[in-house]
């Protein structure tokens, strides 16, 4: 009854133009939802899934009555790495609701301001990096990467990478995109490259075990980061507290679901904005007008919230390339879909966001046009919230949300308060997909400012 995608010439890969990394699998399906419609069924050996992506059906899957977070596919194979950490954890796990409880207050947006002077510190080096490199083309998928880990290194367990102190990446970024990659692939792949995986994940735990045992030895107590809330603080009403195999998984997950996500974030952004000389023209009149001209003096928290624009830019970007960019749901009853469409429970659809994000219905027939207008407050609240999804739904939402915000229209306004920036002009859009979306071997040129605020 689902519309069937073609036996062949599926799998849906597309050779990565960039050489960034594997070929796109999600790009092949975005172009099989366009060929196929806004339902359809995928069959590879060894798995079979339903895609959905028109708003319609988009909005039942998001409705928690008939519907829940479905963790299979490759979410369920990256519990090798993260276990019952907050994005891996099954709905029902004891686990889930005791760290979202404790954890929930660390990430809230008033939480952000002690976690403001470590980002801004981290933008600082990135701009440190830029001014010894003016002029020079800049890998920006690189540089994002490292600003996105730096900041929840440092912001959130105290700890750095030294990211901007190396030449080549800090091997716990390869590590990372290895086992996203590992847990989507078929049962014959991962078994070959099963030694390299372990190692991988032997890795990541021995480092975030550090972390901990750091913090612990230094015989700080404080609560004033995410180690430190985990550590320090029990769940309101039981008074339980989490153990330290799961503390290792929550660092993990937020190392993992933190860097690249941001890291793309930021990366479209820049991508956009200096292809839209009109929109970097108002971003950086914004910019002027809120944070002055002093580049001494650290934005504050309160200037950051205020950068309305900046985060027009950023919302309409996570809109066309979504960097996390599917979520899944499982029937909780027997149901059916869009009135034709039975789920048995259980029964789970994949929601690919991106084309969510370009129905016509809702966004109108420009929909693959980058216009930040559309989050203007009258364009929000004229639009279903289902529409809009590009940090999942539900209580399984994002609980980095806020962090990601803040720390991208910082970055942001603090690049453009200091740097003239221009792309690449002989530069096309290639999305590589290393576990997230990128604009792959996008290149710009940062120059200290000649006109100031
Ligand atoms: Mn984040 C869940 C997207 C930044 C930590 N994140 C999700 C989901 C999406 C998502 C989508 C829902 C997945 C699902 O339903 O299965 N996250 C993003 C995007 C950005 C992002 C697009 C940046 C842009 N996320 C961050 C950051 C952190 C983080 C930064 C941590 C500091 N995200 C999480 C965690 C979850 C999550 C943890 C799982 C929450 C839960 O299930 O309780």
């Amino acid at each position: 009854q689902i519309p069937k995608a073609p036996p062949t010439p599926a799998p849906p890969s597309g050779e990565d133009a960039a050489g960034y990394g594997p070929p796109a699998p999600l790009q092949g399906f975005m172009q099989l939802a366009r060929e196929l419609g806004p339902i359809f069924q995928f069959e590879a050996p060894g798995f079979q899934m339903v895609i959905a992506s028109g708003a319609d059906l988009v909005a039942e899957l998001v409705d928690e009555s008939r519907f829940a977070k479905h963790v299979g596919f490759g979410m369920a194979a990256y519990r090798e790495v993260t276990a019952d950490g907050l994005f891996t954890a099954f709905n029902e796990e004891p686990n889930w609701q005791l760290a979202h409880d404790i954890l929930a207050p660390a990430f809230t947006l008033e939480a952000m301001r002690s976690y403001h002077a470590a980002m801004t510190a981290t933008v600082r080096e990135l701009i440190a990096a830029w001014n010894k490199r003016a002029g020079e083309p800049l890998n920006v998928v690189g540089d994002m990467t490292n600003l996105a880990l730096e900041s929840i290194g440092r912001a959130g367990f105290g700890y750095t990478f030294d990211s901007f102190q190396r030449s080549e990446p800090h091997p716990f970024i390869a590590s990372m995109i290895a086992t996203l990659q590992h847990s989507t692939k078929m049962p014959d792949e991962q078994a070959a490259e099963r030694e390299q995986h372990e190692n991988n994940v032997r890795f990541m735990h021995e480092l975030v075990d550090d972390v901990v045992r750091r913090r612990q030895d230094s015989g700080d107590t404080g609560t004033s980061d995410l180690l430190g809330v985990m550590l320090n603080t029990a769940q309101p009403g039981t008074g339980n507290k989490l153990d330290l195999t799961n503390i290792r998984n929550q660092i993990t997950t937020f190392l993992v679901a933190g860097f690249g996500t941001s890291a793309g974030l930021m990366s479209f952004a820049l991508y956009y904005l200096t292809k839209h000389p009109d929109v970097l023209a108002k971003a950086r009149e914004e910019v002027d007008r809120v944070l002055g001209g002093d580049l001494d003096a650290d934005p504050t928290y309160e200037q950051t919230a205020k950068l309305r624009y900046v985060r027009k830019v950023l919302d309409e970007a996570l809109r066309l390339w979504p960097p996390a960019a599917v979520f899944m749901r499982e029937a909780r009853e027997d149901t059916v879909l869009g009135g034709r469409y039975p789920m048995k429970k259980g029964a789970w659809a994949l929601v690919l966001t991106p084309v969510l994000h370009r129905d016509q219905a809702i966004w109108g027939e420009d929909a693959e046009r980058f216009d930040p207008e559309r989050f203007g407050p009258d364009a929000v609240r004229s639009r279903p919230a289902h529409a809009y999804k590009p940090f999942g739904t539900g209580p399984r939402a994002c609980i980095g949300r806020q962090f990601a915000q803040h720390e991208a229209t910082l970055a942001l306004g603090m690049l453009l308060q200091r740097f003239d920036l221009e792309a690449d002009p002989g530069y096309e859009l290639t999305v590589g997909e290393p576990g997230f979306f990128m604009p792959a071997g996008f290149t710009l040129t940062a120059r200290p400012r000649t006109s100031t605020a």
